[in-house]
């Protein structure tokens, strides 16, 4: 990695090898539209003092046929959000491919990351292909990352914005000493499938396989675990509505909302 500011190199410096190699992706830089006018390094793009540059990202919900969703603990090593328990499966479509292309760039991203993280194949019986992902909707948020969620309170101090122009939730956690954040819009999407799972240490440290009762006492802070702030806002604006119809396609399909960020 060669870092573009000293900012970014003192922020990598104790950071995992492997964590540290990966903050020299490229991701895209978007406007609120979600037009794309550039592109970062992932380290540029998460550094509060950076500014926080918009960029796109993609979220996966992965249900079995049970309606069980995967949920995934960050493992220690990321340097955002480590020791957060979070939705399947996020990162971001990266710049100068096949994955700069809107929706079926993003679920590019998401099979190639499903792969990676989760050592989900791409396709097959017990795999996730580009099809079985049902794209829903986008979402825009900003929130500064706490320190190791696992060692804090419930949600680990963080706030989201979803970018409607109020006060920078990140300007106080930058004060407070906090270094990195996310400022996405985020492409969600449902896929409902029994899969083998075989979790990458380096990104994830534990799954759970939960049902809407389980992650509403997460959000609550029953056994005071720390969510990521975009996962529990996804969820909470729309993922308890769509889990009883997530094995049913026509219906999910009918919840799109292509239009609105
Ligand atoms: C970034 O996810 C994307 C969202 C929606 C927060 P991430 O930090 O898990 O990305 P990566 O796995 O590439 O570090
Ligand atoms: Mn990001």
């Amino acid at each position: 990695v060669s870092p573009s500011s000293a900012a970014a190199a003192a922020a990598l410096a104790n950071a995992d090898a492997e964590q540290a190699r990966l903050m020299s992706e490229r991701v895209l830089l978007v406007d609120v539209n979600d037009s794309i006018t550039g592109s970062a390094s992932k380290v540029d793009a998460h550094l509060l003092s950076g500014g926080l540059p918009l960029h796109r990202a993609f979220s996966v919900f992965l249900f079995d046929a049970d309606r069980r969703l995967c949920l995934q603990r960050r493992a220690g090593t990321k340097l955002t959000f480590p020791g957060y328990w979070t939705n399947t499966c996020c990162s971001h479509p990266l710049a100068g491919g096949a994955e700069v292309d809107g929706v079926g760039g993003a679920a590019v991203a998401a099979v190639r990351k499903l792969g990676h993280e989760l050592g989900i194949t791409a396709g097959g019986d017990r795999g996730i292909a580009v099809d079985d992902l049902v794209y829903m909707t986008r979402v825009h948020y900003r929130a500064a990352s706490g320190g190791a969620g696992g060692q804090q309170g419930v949600g680990g101090g963080t706030k989201v914005d979803v970018g409607d122009g109020g006060e920078d939730p990140t300007a106080a956690a930058a004060a407070a000493g906090a270094v990195w954040g996310e400022h996405e819009i985020d492409y969600v999407f449902v896929a409902t499938k029994d899969v083998d799972v075989v979790p990458e240490p380096n990104e994830v440290s534990e799954l759970a396989w939960v049902g809407p009762d389980r992650l509403r006492a997460m959000l609550n802070g029953d056994g005071g675990v720390a969510v990521t702030p975009w996962c529990r806002a996804i969820a909470e604006r729309f993922v308890f509505e769509w889990w009883p119809k997530v094995d049913d396609r026509t219906t999910l399909v009918s919840h799109r909302d292509a239009d609105t960020i």
